[in-house]
């Protein structure tokens, strides 16, 4: 009697046709050979020995390059509990299109059995998962990304609690690309992609969409959030976890080098990209990291700019769509003032200075979290770590401050619900356009929205000692277009008044949209800052967010039914707080109407 493992492996080897099958085992020596497979298949070189020892560089196919979420659907048996951002086909329709594609695309090809674990393996949060692939980078980022090898296989051959992932490069072609979520089976199948979240199927898929499904109807939260831990000088460590949309900062938020540090802030990492957090034995929600590695945008990564990352990319990295110095070793945007001279661009051709980037604006590494300098001596905690903030944010170039703090629970949930940023190149489509992504899960909430919403507001009164929750933009900008504030470590800065916030210190000015910090309340010596441009960076003007205001009703009406009452009150909340702050008389300290409040 084969056992459930072995019977879907039969399957999909009988559609998929593979001339090879072979159990990823997480060993060293299978690791060399899996290198060397990708080696000969031509799209990937090795990089300096010397300088990045045991570090490769990937060049995916030109028409292959961020998440697809055109192709990326949800096949819920019902098409109402997709909800209205997912696309939805019903499952056997999904089935008969993708088996179609999938029929005999591992002719003459190895199938890799990847099984993996998300989450420290002891956790009560651990999930396993197995992967079949013909993409040997697939299973060289896989072994870096979630934990593979012998606990994984044993506990996947020993139960059918796991989630099945079956992958294909196809023929890489856009028009037959699809990545296809069957949460009521726990299964998912991608076909036509290489890259990323569309093709690492434990990542965006399993822990994200999946798990989302089966967080709400278990009573967690799988959530696309960092985790930070924040020391003060007397040692103590808080916990926060922050919700930025793909390309936002969730990376370089977690991995920062405190600017603060001579003071004694300084910031762990625990995450980068995803959170699954359940209500703890203490009454507090506790979060871990699913993952074992960072899929990090490399584009903007310097020794100015983050150190931390810089210095965990030396080795045993795998580096994608980047481009290619003469010394063979990688290079992007932002990584040095000049570009070096005779540089590769993405593609493997001669780059001159002009328009297009040497290296691809959704270029990135793949590096195991133990390398980073900063890892959290609590990152692979069975319990997870407790949280004491949640943190929303986006990249508005206009309208929204620097930080600010929501009044309770469900404003902060109304927050999160209404979170908008500019698109990024994390995703194929249009660049810069301002959309709603709610709790940055717009791409990766596994089911209805609505539901989603509901689901966070229920947990506000099941956890005994909720998070506070705030909003950051680090990316507002000057008339000229420049960001107004330097980001990356001095962002560190802003943490330190959430954290003061959250042991009832900091003080804090009321205005419409929430709670903004009182001059004077950030730290800001040793920035070469104006007054004048700190109030720029925390202005609240009535009348652009009245205009806000409406178009959030907009965005409300489109989840009809579904969208909790209480989200409809905390809106009515809010444009009542912006009318009377239109009507009010200007106080002394303010743009918006301000008034002290100290609590
Ligand atoms: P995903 O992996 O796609 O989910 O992205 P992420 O949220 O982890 O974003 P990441 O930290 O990788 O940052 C994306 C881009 O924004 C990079 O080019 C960074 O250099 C840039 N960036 C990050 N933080 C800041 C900041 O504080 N200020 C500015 N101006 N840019 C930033
Ligand atoms: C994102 O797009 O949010 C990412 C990168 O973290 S990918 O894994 O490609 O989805
Ligand atoms: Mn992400």
């Amino acid at each position: 009697m084969s056992t459930f493992v072995e019977q879907w492996i039969e399957e999909a080897a009988r559609l998929t046709q593979p001339a090879h099958i072979v159990w990823c085992d997480g060993s060293e020596e299978q690791e060399q050979r899996i290198l060397w497979q990708m080696l000969e298949e031509r799209h990937t070189l090795r990089l300096n020995e010397r300088t990045y020892p045991n570090c490769y560089l990937h060049r995916s196919s030109p028409t292959d390059v961020a998440r697809s979420e055109k192709a990326t659907h949800i096949c819920s048996r019902s098409e109402s509990d997709a909800g209205p951002t997912n696309h939805w086909i019903a499952p056997a329709e999904a089935k008969e299109k993708l088996t179609a594609l999938f029929r005999g695309a591992m002719e003459g090809r190895t199938m890799y059995v990847v099984p993996y674990i998300m989450g420290p393996p002891d956790s009560p949060l651990a999930q396993a998962g197995v992967e079949l692939t013909d993409s040997s980078y697939v299973v060289a980022n896989m072994r870096v990304m979630a934990r593979m090898g012998r606990v994984a296989t044993e506990r996947v051959k020993s139960s059918g609690d796991f989630v099945r992932g079956l992958h294909s490069l196809g023929d890489l072609s856009p028009d037959r690309r699809f990545i296809m979520h069957f949460p009521e089976e726990r299964l998912i199948w991608s076909v036509g992609s290489g890259y990323g979240g569309n093709a690492l199927l434990a990542k965006k898929c399993h822990a994200l969409r999946i798990a989302s499904w089966m967080a709400r109807e278990q009573g967690w939260l799988a959530e696309h959030m960092l985790i930070l831990g924040l020391e003060d000088p007397s040692g103590r460590v808080t916990y926060m976890a922050a919700a930025f949309p793909s390309s936002c900062g969730k990376t370089n938020l977690a991995m920062m080098v405190s600017a603060l540090e001579a003071q004694g802030y300084r910031v762990w990492t625990v995450g980068d990209d995803i959170a699954w957090m359940r209500i703890g034995a203490d009454g507090r929600l506790r979060a871990i990291n699913p993952e074992a590695g960072f899929f990090g945008v490399a584009p903007g990564t310097s020794l100015s700019t983050n150190p931390h990352v810089v210095a965990a990319i030396q080795r045993n990295t795998i580096f994608t769509n980047c481009g290619l110095t003469a010394a063979r070793e990688p290079w992007w945007e932002g990584m040095s003032p000049e570009p070096p001279a005779g540089l590769f661009d993405w593609q493997g051709r001669p780059w001159s200075p002009g328009q297009v980037p040497a290296a691809h604006p959704n270029s990135r590494y793949t590096v195991p979290a133990a390398q980073v300098p900063a890892i959290s001596p609590h990152w692979e905690d069975n319990e997870g770590v407790p949280i004491s903030a949640f943190i929303f944010g986006g990249r508005r170039s206009r309208l929204t401050p620097l930080v600010y703090e929501a009044l309770d629970w469900n404003h902060g949930v109304y927050i999160g619900a209404t979170l908008a940023s500019e698109t990024t190149a994390a995703a194929t489509g249009d660049l810069g356009v301002t959309r709603r992504d709610p709790m940055a899960m717009l791409p990766f909430c596994g089911y209805h929205m609505g539901d989603y919403f509901q689901h966070w507001l229920d947990l506000g009164s099941r956890v005994p000692r909720p998070p506070k929750v705030f909003h950051v933009n680090w990316f507002r900008k000057d008339a000229d277009g420049q960001f107004l504030w330097p980001g990356f470590g001095e962002n560190v800065r802003v943490l330190k008044w959430i954290l003061e916030r959250i042991e009832g210190k900091g003080s804090a000015l009321e205005t419409p949209i929430g709670l903004l910090p009182s001059p004077g309340a950030l730290t800001l010596d040793g920035l070469n800052f104006t007054g004048e441009q700190m109030e720029i960076l925390l202005h609240v003007d009535p009348n652009d967010w009245t205009e806000e205001h409406a178009g959030i009703g907009r965005f409300f009406e489109t989840f009809g039914e579904r969208l909790p009452q209480e989200l409809l009150d905390e809106h009515g909340q809010l444009g009542e707080r912006l009318a009377h702050a239109a009507s009010a008389p200007r106080h002394s300290v303010g743009k918006g109407g301000k008034t002290p409040r100290k609590d």
